[in-house]
């Protein structure tokens, strides 16, 4: 806590801002003042541990970190920030005291979603943890106006609708436009005295906004900066006098629209010159602003390394490499050899993803045509390393006329990580064998992790009580610590606390179901939770399949000892996903028939809230009973749900995919609901041109569900609705679908019978939260502070 906060001193400085900054009296203000007041307040708390760590990096000359991300999946700050203060218990008793509903305040928040999925929630909890740790760090992104879209469904179908979180005031951000420079596209290279020089055709001016990033208990802050992107030259006034109003607005139309949406393509890659245009964008101003900062206090380019660790979140910001080139050679002077040295040492590179189709890769027309220079720089990159690891065949980064971001990333970096050691394997032999067999030491492992302040501190207060209870305070920053957990999982009073906090959390989910959806589901039933963006390899197909099944042989047999069950779905389809938004649409018609069938009632019903966010993960995981976990195995990079879930006592019913593979080691076979083919073995089956046809044959369920949906049973109104789904489960189902179905089917009978015995039930969940220590993103961070970016703790 801040030293001196008190109620009165909070509560007098929400009322003095909701005066003289908001300017609302009191008896006038809205829940919005209200919100604007408290969050003024609490973070002038961040600014004085924010000027502090500032103050010391440059003082120390400490080496900075400096994470590139197109995304930065945010979610709600006020409430986070507060606890991570110490303030949040007396900024509810000051709001409640003022008569305000402090969790209606809380939710008035827009939850910030610069981000798709995964990649951009990863950043978000790395920024938290590198606060927390105190690592000198900055977080690079783009201020987008909106973000991702928002999900709605009509009749069953998803809908998008823009989002607009920036419509009201960001308390959260400090404008920089001091912190401005200039970022080129297009043109054409000069050669003047013996130098390149690119003379861009358009140019667009990026100007920064500060968020600070406030880690546990107030000790440091770093900064989050994102750029958005204004006109080089305000207006053409010439033209506008001229009368030709629409070409004297061009230049604001430019900048307009490079900050204008995020890309809404989860895992595909689009190809499209905005985006290009958006990863130059961020780059550039990162790579200027960072030079800047290193050559206000050092000569010497050559020793960057030592104080500048840049890490490059996937391939979208690869072009950080010949753009850090081409500023040090073009513009500082530097030799080629030399930049290249330079730069290698400073970059690093994470890989998210092994699907050959999010495999980021320009054509060298569309490339050369935006980033003239560039394409030059990268073209002797290529000679460089050709000429510098010779070997029989060719390997790099131009190839079949396209410029290949990750063979790109990977020239470039001296580190390059996959996010769980499945994945890191398979980056090594998989994605890149020839270049991993000439870098050997190249490829390393990093696993995820997630902040377990806002994972579990935050959204499960319930849980987060007992354990502070159980072991004492200071968990949240070691979270280690919850092995202490270990011995009391073994007393029933402790397990009866466990499951009474997992209750409490289902109590309210329960009502705010039956708010979204208007679905009454019953908190004595096993919540099944699938969260995540809808993809077919994340297989929601092969869960609502099941659930059909499951359906059907409760109808056979309604008297039956059925656990009870409620089925959530949450998540969104990428807009061109046409498979997906099938999937979305099926889950809808599966939940409208079920819900509305009194043979079955309680036993089952099927949710499915529109507009999955991190807020409502927040409310989704501390409630769930069991984590589904079911990508086809080799094709899940890491997974960070998985984590959450875990940290929250539920259960995983999953493959041995992506960091499954570790949760079921920390916490015991015994307490993980395990199914499905490995990684080899998926290959091999699908060596079986027929492999659908005979999984479905030697599986009766799989038939009459199967059966169902083609005779419309789920979609009376249109009986062919899901001929397509039926068709390719048949005869084009890559993701294995078909053959993993029985066995998932198997282990979901599993999971009742153990959830029948309580005992069996809070121990399996209990070990979850116990086991998840290394799930941690401060174990993570504190990994690539070791191996990949060689900085210290300033703490
Ligand atoms: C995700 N990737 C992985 N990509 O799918 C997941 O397994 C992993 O846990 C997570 O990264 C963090 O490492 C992911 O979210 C994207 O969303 C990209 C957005 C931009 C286009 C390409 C996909």
């Amino acid at each position: 806590m801040p030293p001196g906060a008190t109620v009165d001193s909070l509560r007098a400085e929400v009322l003095r801002h909701l005066s003289f900054t908001i300017a609302k009296d009191p008896g006038h203000a809205s829940l919005h003042d209200w919100r604007m007041a408290l969050s003024y307040a609490i973070r002038d708390h961040i600014v004085t541990p924010w000027y502090a760590s500032t103050r010391r990096t440059w003082d120390e000359d400490r080496k900075r970190v400096y994470y590139l991300s197109m995304e930065y999946l945010i979610g709600r700050v006020l409430e986070d920030a507060a606890i991570n203060l110490g303030l949040r218990d007396m900024a509810r008793e000051v709001i409640e005291g003022l008569g305000v509903d402090f969790n209606a305040l809380v939710e008035d928040e827009p939850d910030a979603a610069l981000g798709n999925g995964g990649l951009g929630r990863l950043a978000a909890c790395f920024m938290e943890s590198m606060a927390t740790l105190g690592c000198p760090a900055y977080g690079y992104g783009l201020r987008y106006e909106h973000g991702l879209f928002r999900q709605r469904f009509e009749g069953g179908r998803q809908v998008e609708t823009p989002e607009d979180w920036l419509v009201t005031t960001n308390p959260w951000e400090f404008d920089r436009p001091e912190s401005a420079y200039t970022v080129g596209f297009k043109g054409h290279v000069e050669s003047r005295d013996g130098r390149d020089v690119w003379v861009p055709g358009e140019t667009v001016t990026a100007s920064a906004h500060d968020t600070p990033v406030v880690g546990w208990q107030g000790r440091w802050a770093n900064t989050l900066r994102l750029w958005s992107a204004k006109p080089t030259t305000l207006f053409d006034l010439e033209r506008f006098n001229r009368g030709d109003y629409a070409a004297a607005t061009e230049p604001e139309q430019l900048a307009r629209t490079i900050c204008r949406v995020l890309y809404p393509d989860d895992t595909t890659y689009a190809g499209k010159e905005l985006r290009l245009k958006q990863e130059f964008f961020l780059t550039s101003a990162a790579l200027q602003d960072i030079l800047r900062r290193y050559c206000y206090t050092h000569k010497d380019l050559g020793r960057l390394p030592e104080r500048v660790a840049i890490q490059m979140n996937d391939t979208h910001p690869a072009i950080a490499g010949p753009e850090l080139i081409r500023l040090l050679t073009d513009k500082h002077g530097v030799d080629f050899d030399a930049a290249m040295d330079v730069a290698r040492k400073v970059l690093g590179f994470t890989n998210h993803t092994l699907l050959p189709e999010a495999l980021e890769r320009w054509s060298t027309y569309l490339f050369g045509n935006v980033l003239p220079r560039h394409m030059q720089i990268i073209e002797r990159i290529d000679s460089w390393h050709r000429r510098t690891y010779p070997r029989p065949h060719f390997v790099g980064i131009v190839k079949h006329h396209e410029v290949r971001m990750g063979e790109l990333a990977f020239i470039m970096s001296h580190k390059v990580n996959g996010v769980s050691a499945l994945h890191s394997k398979l980056v090594k032999s998989s994605l890149f064998p020839e270049l991993s067999a000439l870098h050997p030491d190249r490829v390393v492992n990093q696993t995820n992790g997630v902040t377990p302040r806002r994972w579990l501190n935050l959204c499960n207060r319930p849980l987060a009580g007992l354990i502070t209870e159980t072991i004492g305070d200071g968990w949240q920053a070691d979270l280690d610590r919850l092995h202490e957990l270990e011995p009391h999982v073994e007393e029933a009073g402790f397990r009866d606390a466990f499951a009474a906090a997992k209750r409490a959390n289902k109590v309210a989910l329960t009502g705010w179901i039956k708010d979204r959806t208007g679905v009454v589901v019953s908190p004595d039933a096993l919540f099944d939770v699938q969260v995540k963006r809808i993809h077919e390899y994340k297989r929601q197909l092969m869960n609502v399949l099941q659930t059909i099944a499951h359906w059907h042989a409760i109808r056979q047999d309604p008297q039956a000892d059925w656990v009870p069950r409620v089925k959530i779905f949450g998540g969104k389809s990428a807009p061109g996903y046409f498979v997906a938004k099938e999937i979305i649409h099926l889950i809808n018609d599966t939940a409208r028939v079920i819900n509305a069938d009194p043979v079955v009632g309680d036993r089952l019903k099927v949710v499915y809230p529109a507009n999955y966010n991190v807020s409502m993960a927040e409310k989704l995981i501390p409630a769930a009973d069991l984590s589904e976990q079911i990508s086809t195995a080799g094709k899940e990079a890491s997974g960070t749900g998985n984590m959450k879930f875990m940290m929250n006592g539920a259960p995983t019913i999953g493959t041995l995919d992506g960091a499954n593979v570790e949760i079921r080691e920390q916490v015991g076979a015994e307490n993980f609901f395990l199914f499905g083919m490995t990684t080899e073995q998926v290959a091999e089956r699908r060596k079986d041109p027929d492999h659908a046809r005979h999984a479905i044959e030697a599986s009766q369920p799989l038939q009459d569900v199967l059966q169902m949906l083609a005779e419309g049973r789920f979609s009376p109104d249109h009986p062919d609705r899901y001929h397509g789904v039926v068709d390719r489960v048949w005869h084009h189902d890559y993701f294995l679908v078909a053959s993993d179905f029985a066995a998932y089917h198997a282990a979901q009978a599993e999971v009742d019978a153990a959830y029948r015995d309580p005992a069996r039930w809070w121990r399996m969940a209990a070990f979850n939260t116990a086991r998840s220590g290394f799930f941690s993103s401060d174990r993570t961070i504190r990994g690539y502070m070791q191996e990949i970016w060689s900085t210290e703790s300033a703490l």
